[in-house]
């Protein structure tokens, strides 16, 4: 492992332009639920993928709230771990010692790696941090809204019902964000891959892209991933023990590098 961390940190201190692209296994060792792992075990007795829709919110929409402040009481729980830090600390280092430019995007609507310091993150599938009108599209804030609620609130602009701003299936992603993302993708030369199954569409070409574009892929999963045939290093692990270990290996290397 040593000497493919050391290969990844080279490749890191080579890089001019970074990408670091997460998913929702960034978030799994402070203790939030991953998508598929809410899948197979149903979370709070909903399946995912029923009520993260418009037809979920339609049928019931005290359910979706329910589960979305539920989700939310988790988020504002935890903390980030050191996986959302060594993010921060490896933008810092490689940005200190060799000047790259560095884009962080990620589909978690948790607000963990601002709480961890990086300081803009494009999020590709919204925040639970806001909220919005269903129907005229009204900002709503997080502040104002009734965790304990059995119901939405409702608009006072249009009288429909408030929901998360996030992005449902069936729904196209914030437009400017994604067209950023995508050109991240395209002119990075480095993308790291991490804490992500690579099964959502269209979230899921950035590796792809970065690939087709001449960049590395490093992705960084426990288990084998959709990305496995762009990777040219698969970093098998937990991101909170993999990352940190990195950070170490790119500042040897950034400290030291003739060794
Ligand atoms: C660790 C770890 C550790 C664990 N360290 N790693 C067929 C039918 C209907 C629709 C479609 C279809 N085929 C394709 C579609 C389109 C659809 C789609 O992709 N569906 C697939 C499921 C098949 N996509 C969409 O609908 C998108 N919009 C769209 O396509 O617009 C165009 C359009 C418009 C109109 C009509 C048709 C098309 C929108 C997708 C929005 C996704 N939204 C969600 C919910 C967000 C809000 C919320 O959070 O509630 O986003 S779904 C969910 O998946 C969430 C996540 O961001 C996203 C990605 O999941 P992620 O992050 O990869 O998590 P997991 O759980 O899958 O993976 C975790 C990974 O971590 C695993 O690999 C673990 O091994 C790993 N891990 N511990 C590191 N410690
Ligand atoms: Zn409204």
């Amino acid at each position: 492992m040593i000497d493919i961390l050391r290969h990844s940190g080279e490749l890191l201190v080579r890089a001019r332009r970074v990408v670091v692209f997460t998913g929702a296994g960034i978030s799994a060792e402070s203790g939030i639920a991953t998508f598929r792992d809410a899948q197979d075990g149903l979370w709070m007795g909903v399946n995912p993928s029923t009520v993260a829709s418009q037809n979920g919110f339609s049928e019931d929409p005290g359910l979706v709230w329910r589960w979305y402040m539920h989700r939310l009481a988790d988020i504002t729980r935890v903390e980030p771990n050191p996986g959302h830090i060594a993010i921060v600390d490896l933008f810092a280092l490689v940005r200190r010692a060799v000047g790259h430019s560095f884009t962080l995007v990620t589909q978690n609507i948790d607000d963990l790696h601002e709480r961890a310091g990086s300081p803009q993150v494009l999020h590709l599938h919204g925040s639970l941090a806001r909220f919005r009108c269903n129907r005229c599209r009204s900002i709503h804030h997080l502040q104002d809204m009734d965790r304990s609620a059995s119901l939405p609130p409702s608009c006072l602009l249009c009288g429909e019902f408030v929901r998360p701003d996030v992005v449902w299936f069936g729904e196209t992603l914030p437009g400017q964000t994604f067209a950023e993302a995508t050109a991240a993708a395209r002119r990075c030369d480095l993308m790291l891959v991490v804490g992500t199954s690579g099964l959502v569409y269209p979230a899921n070409e950035l590796p792809f892209i970065a690939h087709a574009s001449g960049a590395t892929v490093i992705d960084v999963n426990p288990e084998p991933t959709e990305f496995s045939r762009v990777a040219r290093v698969y970093l098998q692990g937990r991101a909170g023990t993999v990352l940190p270990a990195l950070l170490e290996e790119t500042r040897l290397l950034t400290e030291n590098p003739q060794t």
